[in-house]
Order: C-alpha cells, then structure tokens, then sequence
C-alpha cells in the first residue's frame, strides 16, 4: 500500500495513530523503530536543529528538504508540518506539488497569517481570515495529484484566544472547504480544552491534538474521547538537547570521556543505524561480480 493511502486509512480508523515528531533521518528512524505509526516532520524541531526561531525563518524548500529527507528513509508515512502554506495561494499550490513529489504523505496548514510563530509563544497569534484559509485548503486539494495525499487543516483559533465557539465554526468550514483531518491546537494544561472540542464538533472528519502542554493524557484516554491521532511533536528534540548537555558538560568538567561511555550508544550503534551491514553486503557482492567479469 503506498504510504499516502497508508496514512489516510490509519487516520479514518481505529486504532488512534501516533506521530513522533522528527527533524533528521536518524530521529525519524528512531521513532519508526519504536513503533510509531508515522512521523511528524516538525517545524519547531526543523528549525531548531538548524539554530533558529520556529517563525518561518527557514523557506519552504529548506523545510521540504528536512521533510523529505527524513521521508526516505523510514519506511512508515510522514506528515509534514508547513505552517501556513509559506504564504499566498500560489505558494500552498506549489507547496503541496513539492511535497507530494517528494514522498511525503500528506501536509499539515494552519490557519494563521504568514510569517507564523510558534503557538508556544505568547506574541504573534495573528490568524488568517476564515475565508482566506479555507479557501487555501480548497487550493491544496485541488493541488494534489495522488488523491490519497492527505491534507489536514489546522486550527489555531484556541491559541490565538478566540475561544471555542471560533474553533467550532472554522472546523465546519475546513471540512467543506476539502480537509481530510483537523488539528485542533490547545496550550492548556490539562486536555478539558481538545475533549471539548471533540464533543462538540459535529463532523466526519478525524480529529488530530498535539499535548506538548498537556503530557500527562495519555494515548488510550484520548482514543476514548473519540481522538483520532496524537503528534508527540517535540520530545525527541528535547530529550537530545538535554542528554547532549549532560554528556557534554561531563566531559568539560571531568576531562575524560571514560565516566560518560556506558550512558551513551555505542560506535556499534550507530552503525546499525546507518545500516552499514548493507553497505558491506553489498561491496562484497560487487568484489565477486567484478572477479566474476574480470574471468570473461
Ligand atoms: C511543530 O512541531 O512544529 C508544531 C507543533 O507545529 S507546536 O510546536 O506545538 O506548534
Ligand atoms: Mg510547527
């Protein structure tokens, strides 16, 4: 099955999906191998890997490079984060050929003004008009030639302040104007906010959350208030920062690296990783096929 069908289905039905947010190949090998349904190529992590604010500071194509880098090589789909749409119309039209014909599986749009922030952060929440950004999402639809590539609309409305109510009536016309799926995004610590929303949203589409602010839901109980996926967006990021300052202080400190080599992977590894095995395989192939043509 190919992975935009692969993403589509896993979204439409049960069990809830979960996304492990990504910003290198390796992050994304390693959520795969954890047993992640797919991969959240993250503008937060992207941008932060290479050192700057999540606030559309990197284009479209350094973020399409990142995703579709990391999308080459895990065999599982990959959602991609484009904020929102890196700017007008024409650039959501161009945005979606370039995903898709990079082996992403689907797209990720937010309604808020271009240049975005990060919704983490207090300034900045400036949303798109509702007529604007869905007709945005029509665009996106009508962009993609795979029917399966999967677009999902993300509303911001929570974040930006302008309550439920704001929430409720962008998600019904998202979903007329093409959506496959919702992001509903929520900065509250607890998940009351997103069940609220999933109560009272009255459509068909499935409904994706991201609790980065509220860790202590877990995926069974969102799956029982009727969540349809769940993107672990950041903690891959945040847990190599803080190991890598922990190592690496360690290492300042005690002038060694002998105390801080039994609590880091082996060189081993790391070349399991780089799946170095079939490199060698593949050599040792080619030294009998040259001796092989050599004899001729
Ligand atoms: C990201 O991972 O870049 C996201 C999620 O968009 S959040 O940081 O919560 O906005
Ligand atoms: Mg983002």
């Amino acid at each position: 099955m190919s992975k935009t069908r692969t993403l589509r289905e896993s979204l439409q039905s049960a069990p809830i999906t979960r996304l492990m947010g990504a910003h290198s190949p390796l992050s994304a090998k390693l959520g795969e191998e954890a047993g992640f349904e797919a991969i959240w190529a993250s503008g937060l992590e992207i941008s932060a890997s290479r050192g700057v604010p999540d606030a559309n500071i990197l284009s479209m194509s350094e973020c399409l490079d990142a995703a579709a880098t990391l999308a080459a090589e895990v065999d599982i789909p990959v959602l991609a984060d484009c904020d929102s749409g890196f700017g007008g119309v024409g650039n959501v039209v161009h945005m979606v050929r370039s995903y898709e014909s990079r082996g992403v599986a689907g797209v990720c749009i937010e309604d808020k003004q271009f240049p975005k922030m990060n919704s983490f952060v207090g300034a900045g929440q400036e949303l798109a008009p509702i007529g604007d950004f869905a007709a945005k999402i029509t665009a996106a639809v009508e962009a993609k030639r795979d029917p399966d590539f999967v677009v999902v609309a993300r509303i911001e409305a929570l974040i930006a302040g302008f309550g439920m109510d704001e929430a409720l009536r962008r998600a019904e016309v998202y979903e007329r104007a093409g959506a496959d799926a919702l992001l509903i995004h929520s900065k509250k610590s607890t998940s009351d906010e997103v069940y609220g929303f999933r109560e009272r949203y009255e459509g068909v589409l499935p409904v994706v959350v991201v609790p980065t602010m509220y860790p202590q839901v877990t995926t069974r109980e969102l799956e029982e208030h009727g969540i349809s996926a769940v993107i672990y967006a950041n903690q891959a990021l945040r847990s190599s920062i803080s190991a890598m300052r922990q190592v690496l202080t360690q290492i300042a400190v005690s002038g060694s690296t002998f105390g801080v080599e039994d609590g880091i992977s082996p060189v081993k590894e790391v070349f399991a990783l780089q799946q170095l095995d079939k490199l060698l395989k593949l050599q040792k192939r080619h030294e009998e096929l040259s001796a092989h043509y050599s004899d001729s």
